[in-house]
């Protein structure tokens, strides 16, 4: 009877496995823009491979990946990441006006321009982020894009404030308002707290946070803190790459990292393609903002929501750190 019911379990989960996998290939794949400040965290590495991870099983289109910091290692360090994983002709942009210039102090950007082939040799020779922004934008039906921020909201600010030009007769309110169909973002701390993230460029923040025309969902410091990563990674034998260079230098060079370094930003990912669900629930409201600091105001009918832990967070690391030990399918330049 037993032997009976661990069989019938089999097959039963087998059929629905199969079922998932079946939903996931008809699906199409999402088209995405991801905008990150890779560099002063390296949470943004393991998110790239996430994304050329799931770009490569079919299930997101990247249309681009911006930086949103000026500090000149971090456009190459996008290239390097996005040359590995075959995708090396992906639109860069960087901001061109006031923004953070912050590096890494385990100087592990450093170490992939000098180890990784790539073209684009400075951030500041990389296209100005809003016109790539307008640019992609104008070019994808409507409500189709997903955008995803992993670092500060500087570039999405400037280009709320962007005017009507040669790319497209909107405005970037107006851009963003047809274009976009929501904003998936690591930043702040819920239900109240004060995030690097939003802190940063507080001003952004502000400004984004108040005038996105579009729906938010935010993955809180709170989430991505639970999720340790990198030890597997680091430990496999049987791989190589820029990821897993990055977690090899750097987790053993701070004691708060023995278990693995937080997944923040593999968490908005995640999300924005496949859903929130299941991995989390939603708290719907409105988020406050005062000076870098962030409150919550809940609202059944707010333009933001937040992410809510549901499944087990040994599942969700289990699952984010198997992405983030994807090896490219579409290898080209991979060593000089
Ligand atoms: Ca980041």
């Amino acid at each position: 009877m037993k032997r009976f019911l661990i069989l019938t379990c089999l097959l039963l989960s087998a059929g629905f496995e199969s079922k998932i996998h079946a939903q996931k290939a008809s699906k199409k794949p999402i088209p995405l823009i991801l905008d990150t400040d890779i560099g002063p965290d390296y949470d943004d590495v393991g998110a790239m491979a996430l994304l050329h991870a799931l770009a490569d099983q079919g299930e997101v289109h990247p249309l681009a990946v911006i930086s949103c910091n000026k500090n000149d290692l971090v456009v190459p360090t996008i290239d390097v990441l996005n040359t590995y994983f075959g995708r090396p002709d992906l639109p860069a942009g960087a901001p061109k006006g006031k923004a953070v210039t912050d590096g890494a102090w385990q100087k592990w950007p450093e170490m992939l321009v000098a180890k990784y082939p790539h073209r684009l040799k400075s951030t500041a020779n990389a296209p100005d982020a809003v016109y790539t922004y307008r640019q992609v934008l104008a070019r994808q039906p409507d409500q189709s894009v997903t955008l995803v921020t992993i670092g500060f909201l500087t570039n999405l600010a400037d280009l709320l404030n962007s005017k009507p030009d040669q790319l497209s007769k909107l405005s970037g309110q107006e851009l963003v308002k047809q274009k976009v169909k929501h904003l998936v973002a690591m930043a702040g701390e819920f239900p109240k707290g004060r995030e690097f993230n939003v802190y940063k460029d507080s001003l952004a923040s502000e400004q984004v946070f108040s005038r996105w025309p579009t729906p938010i969902i935010f993955s809180g410091f709170e989430i991505g803190k639970e999720i340790k990563t990198g030890l597997r990674l680091v430990a496999d034998s049987s791989l190589n790459g820029p990821v897993k260079d990055v977690y090899a230098l750097c987790l053993p060079k701070a004691q708060s990292d023995y278990a693995g370094r937080m997944s923040w930003d593999q968490t908005a990912v995640l999300v924005a393609v496949r859903g929130v669900a299941p991995y989390y629930g939603l708290r719907r409201g409105r988020i406050q903002l005062q000076g870098g600091n962030n409150t919550w105001q809940d609202d059944p009918k707010g333009p933001h929501t937040y992410l809510t832990e549901a499944m087990p967070v040994a599942q969700v690391t289990e699952l984010i750190e198997t992405l983030m030990r994807h090896q490219p399918v579409n290898r080209k330049n991979v060593s000089r």
